[in-house]
């Protein structure tokens, strides 16, 4: 079970990474490339033809701008393609938003918010744990520990205000 992680340019690489260790987190491999919709549209291809090949079970696809990566992607393979605008231009990932999100009948992208790497990978993650008792289960340790911490700062805050 393998997830691909796919990005337009090395611009992108800061924010993507927080997908891959998020995976390396739940202990799900995968793979990370740069490749291009635009500018290597062969490399995007092969690089998921090669991940649907060897139990791929879901792509991660970040891009700025003008952002078709994640649609292309989707183009190309019957996986499921999680789509992350990514803040690149002077529009602020609006641009890219708006591509990835507007995604015409019959081919879906489940888009992320703007720079949402983190919960693209939990998504993907998601995706794993339908075929996998433990990452479901450790998914669910995830949103308890979550808990925890927000109840902690609350404590926290709490006991600040009131002395
Ligand atoms: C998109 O264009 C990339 O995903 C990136 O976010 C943006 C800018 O790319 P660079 O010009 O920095 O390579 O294709």
């Amino acid at each position: 079970m393998k997830v691909g992680i796919i990005m337009g340019s090395d611009s992108d690489l800061p924010k993507m990474r927080k997908a891959a260790d998020i995976l390396t987190v739940f202990g799900i491999d995968y793979e990370m490339v740069i490749a291009s919709a635009h500018r290597t549209p062969a490399v995007v291809h092969d690089f998921v033809e090669r991940i649907e090949r060897e139990d791929g079970v879901a792509f991660v696809a970040g891009a700025g701008a003008a952002a078709h990566l994640p649609g292309v992607v989707a183009s190309f393979t019957t996986l499921p393609v999680i789509g992350v605008p990514l803040d690149a231009t002077a529009l602020q990932g609006m641009d890219a938003l708006l591509a990835i999100v507007q995604m015409p009948s019959g081919m879906p992208v489940a888009t992320m918010a703007i720079d949402g790497a983190t919960n693209a990978a939990l998504f993907a993650v998601q995706i794993c744990g339908t075929r996998d008792a433990n990452i479901r289960e450790q998914y669910k340790q995830y949103r308890v520990d979550m808990a925890a911490q927000v109840i902690s700062k609350n404590e926290k805050l709490q006991a600040e205000l009131n002395g």
